[in-house]
């Protein structure tokens, strides 16, 4: 480490001492974009690193809602306003238990890269509350959102920020936030990404971010003259990002034998295909039900209670479900029994030893900031849609997806190979490539911009 990133890193630690999922994202990206802040000072001149680890704006607020019996609940809300240097704060809304101001600058602090490599105007942003939604009926949703959305409409607008779905938050909530918007506000505009197709949503949106994985994987196969065809695949979760990466790699003829949730994981060696992935669905999104439902529905799968995937072998693997459901050990199991591939659809799903057992195996590993940049990457595209009030095809819209990931994987994989000394004919550092393009997009605009 230089005494620069030294210095940052100290600092960083210090004033945020109790948020470990932050300190971890910073430190992944700090330890990896070395190589470029030696070769341009200006960075270090500028500040730049100081100034991209604290958040421009962030907001936490009081949600009162009352339950189907009238008890009274209080959550706590929040917006982190990380980096709007190259566009509109842009990012998901995540309501979970877990939540907390950590986790949620982990999660704007990762969305300010990841938005930069989508090639669209979009600075970095992130919120939610720690509102639960499991077991709560639609009208208890309903006012959890009405209330959250009642402070969060004076911070946000299509041109300051745009929140969108993450955990806990698809199509419903975005519905019940975006009506509540629309009242207070007498607007209607793109204010929320993920909107139902009626009202201004984008064809691809649900489908992108698995979509998008798969499409990365299928890039960074390709250096290597292979592809996801016949692949065994495991997969974390069940929701909006495992189903749509589950029907992709269905499509290519890949075999994906688990899906999970937060209480266990579903093994079918005979492979979870369409039809199968059709009534998964349905449990998750209508019915609302647990995956462990899956085996008395489908013979020969086995219920794995309180497992994760990563004992399962497998050719290709993507975690799909939360921050640090892979560590060191689970790294050496995955290579240990043969896989050559992670991609990963959630949002640094491995922890720093699982990352470092990847680099030194030398398997493809394509992280988060790219390899899950489709979804906002489509939620780009839904905004110039409703800008210009037109609405395209659902071809076009994939179309643009696949070319987005396509300059993703390039442009990852040319500043890996420029900058990180770890590269050679046969393997990339994408953590790195990925890090540093994200970053050096960033950083000159906020050079260009004056200290703001
Ligand atoms: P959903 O709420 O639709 O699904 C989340 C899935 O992950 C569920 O199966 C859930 O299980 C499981 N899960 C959630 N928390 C935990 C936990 N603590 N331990 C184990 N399993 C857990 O969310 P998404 O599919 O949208 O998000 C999944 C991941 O993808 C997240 O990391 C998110 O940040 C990331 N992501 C999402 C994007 C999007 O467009 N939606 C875009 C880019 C990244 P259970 O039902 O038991 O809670
Ligand atoms: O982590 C993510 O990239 C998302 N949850 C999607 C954000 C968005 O604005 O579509």
């Amino acid at each position: 480490m230089t005494e620069y990133t030294t210095r940052v890193l100290n600092t960083v630690r210090t004033k945020n001492a109790h948020e470990p999922e932050f300190l971890q994202a910073v430190q992944e990206v700090v330890s990896t974009i070395e190589p470029v802040l030696t070769a341009h000072k200006k960075y270090e001149e500028n500040c730049i690193l100081e100034r991209i680890t604290e958040p421009e704006r962030t907001i936490m607020f009081r949600v009162p809602w009352t339950d189907d019996e009238g008890h009274i609940h209080i959550n706590r809300g929040y917006r982190v306003e990380f980096n709007s240097a190259i566009g509109p704060y842009k990012g998901g809304l995540r309501f979970h238990p877990s939540v907390n101001l950590g986790i949620l600058k982990f999660l704007g602090f990762e969305q300010v890269f990841k938005n930069s490599l989508t090639t669209l105007a979009m600075g970095g942003g992130k919120g939610g509350s720690d509102f639960d939604p499991k077991g709560k009926s639609d009208a208890e949703v309903m006012r959890f959102c009405q209330s959250f959305m009642t402070e969060l409409q004076r911070h946000i607008g299509a041109d300051t920020d745009v929140p969108a779905g993450d955990i806990g938050v698809g199509g419903r909530e975005i519905g019940y936030l975006f009506g509540q918007y629309k009242r207070l506000r007498n607007e209607f505009t793109g204010v929320l990404t993920g909107k139902a197709l009626n009202w201004g949503g984008s064809l691809i949106r649900p489908e992108a971010t698995g979509y998008g994985c798969v499409y990365f994987a299928q890039n960074m196969l390709a250096t290597r003259g292979d592809d996801v065809s016949g692949k065994v695949c495991t997969v974390s979760g069940s929701g909006n990002v495992a189903q749509y990466l589950v029907e992709k790699l269905n499509q290519l003829g890949a075999k994906v034998v688990t899906m999970s949730d937060s209480n266990g994981t579903v093994y079918d060696p005979d492979g979870i295909n369409a039809e199968k992935l059709a009534w998964v669905m349905e449990l998750k999104n209508v019915r609302r039900g647990r995956i462990k439902e899956y085996v008395a529905q489908f013979p020969g799968s086995q219920y794995l209670e309180d497992q994760r995937p990563w004992d399962i072998p497998c050719d290709c693997a993507f975690p799909c479900a939360t921050q640090n459901e892979i560590n060191g050990k689970d790294a050496e199991t995955l290579i240990k029994n043969g896989c050559k591939l992670v991609a990963e659809g959630a949002n640094m799903p491995t922890d720093l030893d699982g990352i470092n057992i990847y680099l030194q195996s030398k398997i493809l590993y394509g992280p988060a900031k790219a390899a899950n940049a489709g979804g906002v990457a489509v939620s780009g595209l839904e905004m110039a849609q409703n800008s210009q009030r037109l609405n395209w095809t659902r071809e076009e819209v994939d179309a643009k997806l696949h070319g987005i990931m396509k300059n993703i994987h390039e442009n990852a994989y040319h500043h890996a190979h420029e900058y990180s000394s770890d590269c050679t004919a046969d393997f990339t550092n994408y953590v790195a490539g990925a890090n540093i393009a994200g970053f050096v997009k960033v950083a000159d605009a906020m050079i260009d911009q004056g200290l703001v």
